[in-house]
């Protein structure tokens, strides 16, 4: 369809998620310089034809004054960024607090913290009551700058109370809402104080998705056993209203990497890492550091496989690169002092005068090394104890098309459900079994590599991130036409 002007019609797309894709930093009173970053969510909504996406969402700064929340709009407009302004103790208690210390580490199995487990202490109940207010925030800013016809697409878990907030507002809204984290049993869902409140405020939205079926399917049962509402093929019904539940699998922007490849800085990194590891093998592991992603016991593992494999001393490195995370919390600072220590102690017990078995870096790389990191790895390890997809794993596959190395993956991560046919699959916490999938990658006949590639590859391919928005969005329109020509009839 088309505008007055014959124009082609773009419909707009509000994606709202806890954090812009910018880092701001204050360069004066009424000044702010603004770096786009290049994560997967950015491309993949940039590249949703027929969509004109404005983001909303915290800056990831405090800004107290009116003087510098002007400037900061004014400047995030030019990039299609609308700002939430969250203050300090809000982050804390929203952000922190719930978002990270309760729901995290819930939605992947870990459990509730121990000081938190009682719905009566305070601390829950201050952090809900502030994660609801930062919803409601954010629910503001949307209702300020939505347009007839606009669809508003909201992420992750930090806004769960979004979808409820929105509706209030306009009851036409057309509202999804996705997953990033699995959903985990309805078991483990129960135990939260404030569960009920969460499932009623997701099941406001028009359309709900989640990575796989399987959290999809738990996130239906949470609805029928605890809300007892009725669950149907299509998704929860509740008097009469459903909300539609389906699985959307995220992908990556591959030919960013794969372009990526031939290019001169990648390929001049691809020669140093090669020279550096001449003679070796290389394995890789790539994480942010955090509970979720493994990484000792991965570390272990290969202790295990080195004590086990003695004829592979010096024929093999992992190069663990793990960005750090939360950096303030007590837990995450423990997860780091304790991967140093063991990375030392293997170090220590199996390295030589001039060659060590792991190299662990506490930090980020940028996308250049990254990819040629990527493409000169011979094995890659994904250990994660639980994952919603994992884009490692992918981002792995989109470098190999040369190399054809081996991926070692978490049957725990969601990326188990469309790379297990090419991945050696496995549980994490079975470090004898992840040792013996290290020597069964490592000594992999060409042959099978070749095979288990192509499989991933396919797939790695053709189910791109742009694939994934596009497929959510046109969900979310028909989805809301069905449920008018339903209220019709
Ligand atoms: P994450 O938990 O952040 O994402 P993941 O899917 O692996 O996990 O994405 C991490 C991204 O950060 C990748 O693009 C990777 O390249 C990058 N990255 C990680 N470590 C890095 C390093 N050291 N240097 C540079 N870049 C690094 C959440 C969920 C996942 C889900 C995604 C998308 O936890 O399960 O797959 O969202 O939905």
């Amino acid at each position: 369809c088309e505008k007055q002007d014959g124009r082609p019609f773009r419909q707009r797309l509000l994606v709202v998620a806890n954090r812009l894709p910018v880092s701001a930093v204050r360069r004066g009173e009424d000044s702010w310089s603004l770096e786009m970053s290049a994560g997967g969510l950015v491309t993949a909504l940039l590249g949703v034809k027929g969509f004109e996406a404005r983001w909303i969402g915290w800056a990831g700064v405090n800004v107290p004054d009116k003087v510098g929340q002007d400037a900061l709009t004014d400047a995030l407009a030019q990039k299609k960024c609308i700002p939430v302004f969250l203050d300090e103790e809000i982050v804390h208690q929203y952000y922190n607090g719930y978002c990270n210390n309760i729901l995290w580490p819930l939605f992947h199995y870990l459990g509730l913290p121990q000081e938190d487990r009682l719905a009566t202490t305070r601390s829950f109940q201050s952090q809900f009551a502030a994660y609801k207010k930062a919803n409601q925030m954010f629910a503001d800013v949307v209702n300020q700058h939505y347009e007839e016809g606009d669809v508003v697409w909201c992420h992750d878990y930090h806004l769960m109370f979004l979808p409820k907030c929105l509706k209030e507002y306009n009851t036409n809204m057309k509202v999804g809402w996705f997953l990033h984290t699995p959903f985990p049993s309805s078991e483990i869902h129960r135990t939260l104080p404030s569960r009920s409140e969460l499932l009623r405020s997701v099941l406001a939205a028009d359309l709900v998705g989640f990575h796989t079926y399987d959290y999809a399917r738990h996130f239906v049962s949470a609805c029928t056993r605890i809300l007892g509402l009725e669950g149907t093929p299509e998704g929860v019904e509740d008097q009469g209203k459903l909300t539609r539940v389906a699985a959307f699998p995220i992908g990556i922007d591959a030919d960013r990497f794969i372009r990526a490849l031939d290019t001169q800085p990648v390929q001049e990194h691809i020669r140093e890492l090669k020279e550096r590891f001449a003679g070796r093998k290389v394995m890789l592991g790539v994480d942010r550091l955090d509970m979720i992603k493994g990484i000792p016991q991965k570390i272990l593992a290969f202790e295990k496989f080195l004590e086990e494999n003695s004829d592979w001393h010096d024929k093999v490195v992992l190069l663990q690169i793990a960005v750090p995370t939360r950096t303030d919390v007590p837990e995450y600072q423990k997860l780091t002092s304790q991967v140093h220590e063991i990375v030392g102690r293997i170090n220590g017990r199996f390295g030589t005068l001039t060659a060590v078995p792991i190299h662990h870096l506490d930090r980020s790389l940028d996308f250049h090394k990254l990819s040629a990191l990527y493409a000169v790895t011979d094995v890659a390890l994904v250990t994660s104890l639980r994952d919603g997809m994992n884009l490692v794993s992918y981002e792995f596959v989109a470098c190999q098309d040369a190399k054809k190395g081996v991926l070692i993956l978490s049957e725990f991560a969601g990326a188990a459900q469309s790379l297990g046919a090419g991945a050696i699959l496995v549980n994490p916490w079975n470090i004898t079994e992840v040792a013996a999938s290290i020597a069964q990658a490592l000594n992999m006949p060409a042959e099978e590599r070749e095979k288990r590639h192509r499989h991933n590859y396919m797939h790695v391919t053709t189910h791109t991130a742009q694939e994934w928005a596009e497929t959510f969005v046109s969900e979310l329109n028909d989805t809301v036409v069905e449920a008018q020509l339903r209220t019709r009839q």
